[in-house]
């Protein structure tokens, strides 16, 4: 427990999956002090709020914030909002649920953060430490509030770390750290400038001791000066990268194979680079290599990331709705247009986030045959092209007239390169109805 807390006056801002873990540490630790706060009146997790608390509900006064010693706000709450800038103006200490952690969690900590694949990384370097049986704590953004994992038993803490909980960290000492990429996302609450969003990321290597860089991706490297050994992956042939011969692709340390990528149950080259910066990242903290290789020829990647759902009349249906910008549609159609050489039906649209879609406009009437285009902010996509985009309401009719043309040896492919929460609770819903659908589809 982190005493000081009781001397202070606390705000609980947002109540959300983060915050609700938070006061359930509060009150765990005997903290009554705190009042928790929702600018919505019927925030989605309130029935998980404890009883009796001091709870007020609708838009934040930022004079009654300013009164706090300290505010915790939610990942979904901006350090920008003017209430929480002004509190902070007044000298309030602006904190969130990974800072607090920090600052009691004993285990060495490994963050990962970047535009595309934390969830992958996350998930197979806690993976790694299992097969070498260290008992490891997973959570962070993959949608693991930390304080549900904090214990003394857990000896590594692997954590996806997003900008926006980044933004409120100062205390994190990771013990190895990544930015595994920076494209587009978040620009509108960035103000619209990708090096803002680069530089809330670049807090994760911040008294970080060892930093695993992306060596094809500028904005993955440190800006700071400081005391920390730095590893690097790419798709070349050094340190973590990749050997390609004319039979095979090997994954490679040091220029030694490592392992023939078709030994991976992941594929496209952005999994390749994906694997590679576990491995680094999995060295970093000591767990042996033979563990590793056993864990990355067994991993079978996480829902949702370019899975496929069903083969009919020779035309692939792939689920990627967690593809919620414009990098990892490419990512996607770099990975499958080996495989479908016929070409693939894109389906598209959502929330756009302030993105630049014109990146896809380079595989049109190439990789991608026709676009179905849905949800809030498919008109940047229509924009695109009057020939090969085409207008629909849904993702549902997206489906329904992308099987109509499907021709064989063809993908149908949900990538939509925008959040979902126009149309559906969240890119998993999405994802599910997608399946869902699919699975229903007659020949
Ligand atoms: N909100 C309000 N009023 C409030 C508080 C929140 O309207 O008073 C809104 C926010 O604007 C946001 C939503 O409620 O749209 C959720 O915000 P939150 O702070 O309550 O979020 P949590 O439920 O605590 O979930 C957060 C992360 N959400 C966000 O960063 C928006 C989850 O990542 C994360 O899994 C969870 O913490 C883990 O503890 C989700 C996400 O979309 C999956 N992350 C972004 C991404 O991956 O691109 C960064
Ligand atoms: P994140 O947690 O950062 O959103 P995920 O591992 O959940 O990352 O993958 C999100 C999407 O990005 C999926 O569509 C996936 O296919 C794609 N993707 C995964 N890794 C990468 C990468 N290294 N570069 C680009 N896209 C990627």
């Amino acid at each position: 427990m982190d005493t000081s807390l009781n001397q202070k006056k606390v705000a609980v801002v947002g109540l959300g999956m983060s915050n609700i873990s938070v006061i359930r540490y509060l009150i765990k630790h005997d903290l009554k002090k705190f009042t928790a706060f929702d600018t919505r009146q019927n925030p989605p997790h309130i029935s998980d709020l404890p009883v009796g608390i001091d709870l007020h509900l609708g838009p934040l006064d930022k004079e009654v914030l300013a009164t706090y010693d300290m505010v915790v706000i939610g990942p979904g709450i901006s350090i920008y909002q003017e209430e929480i800038a002004y509190a902070k103006s007044c000298g309030v200490e602006i904190v969130g649920d990974i800072e607090l952690f920090a600052r009691v969690a004993k285990a060495p900590i490994v963050g990962i953060t970047g535009s595309n694949g934390k969830s992958t990384v996350t998930s197979l370097v806690a993976y790694m430490a299992n097969v070498a049986n260290i008992k490891v704590g997973l959570g962070g953004n993959i949608g693991i509030p930390v304080f549900d994992i904090l214990s003394d038993d857990i000896e590594l803490y692997v954590l996806e770390l997003s900008s926006f909980e980044l933004e409120t960290c100062v205390s994190l000492k990771l013990k190895a750290a990544t930015i595994l990429n920076v494209s587009e996302d978040h620009l509108d609450r960035y103000h619209g400038s990708i090096e803002e969003y680069a530089m809330a990321k670049q807090v994760a290597y911040h008294n970080a001791q060892n930093i695993i860089i992306n060596r094809q991706d500028e904005r993955t490297k440190p800006i700071l000066k400081g005391d920390y050994k730095i590893k690097s992956f790419g798709s070349d042939y050094k340190e973590y990268g990749l050997e390609k011969t004319i039979f095979a692709t090997y994954l490679t340390v040091d220029s030694k194979r490592i392992l023939n990528v078709n030994e991976l149950k992941i594929y496209g080259e952005h999994n390749y680079l994906n694997a590679l910066a576990c491995m680094a990242l999995a060295d970093s903290v000591g767990i042996d290599r033979k563990a590793q290789v056993e864990a990355l020829r067994t991993f079978t990647g996480l829902p949702h990331r370019c899975q496929l759902v069903k083969v009919l009349n020779d035309v692939s249906y792939y689920n990627d709705s967690k593809a919620t910008n414009v990098a990892s549609t490419e990512a996607a159609i770099a990975g499958l247009r080996d495989l479908h050489k016929n070409g693939i039906i894109l389906l598209a649209g959502g929330l756009g986030k302030g993105q630049d879609f014109t990146p896809l406009k380079k595989y049109l009437g190439k990789e991608i045959s026709k676009v179905f285009c849905f949800g809030k902010d498919k008109q940047q996509i229509l924009d695109l092209s009057s020939e090969y985009c085409i207008n629909v309401e849904t993702m549902q009719e997206a489906l329904n007239r992308s099987k109509e043309i499907a021709r064989s040896g063809q993908a149908v492919l949900l990538s939509p390169a925008c959040a979902s929460f126009d149309q559906f609770k969240g890119f998993e819903h999405r994802g599910q109805v997608f399946v869902e659908l699919v699975s229903s589809l007659e020949s």
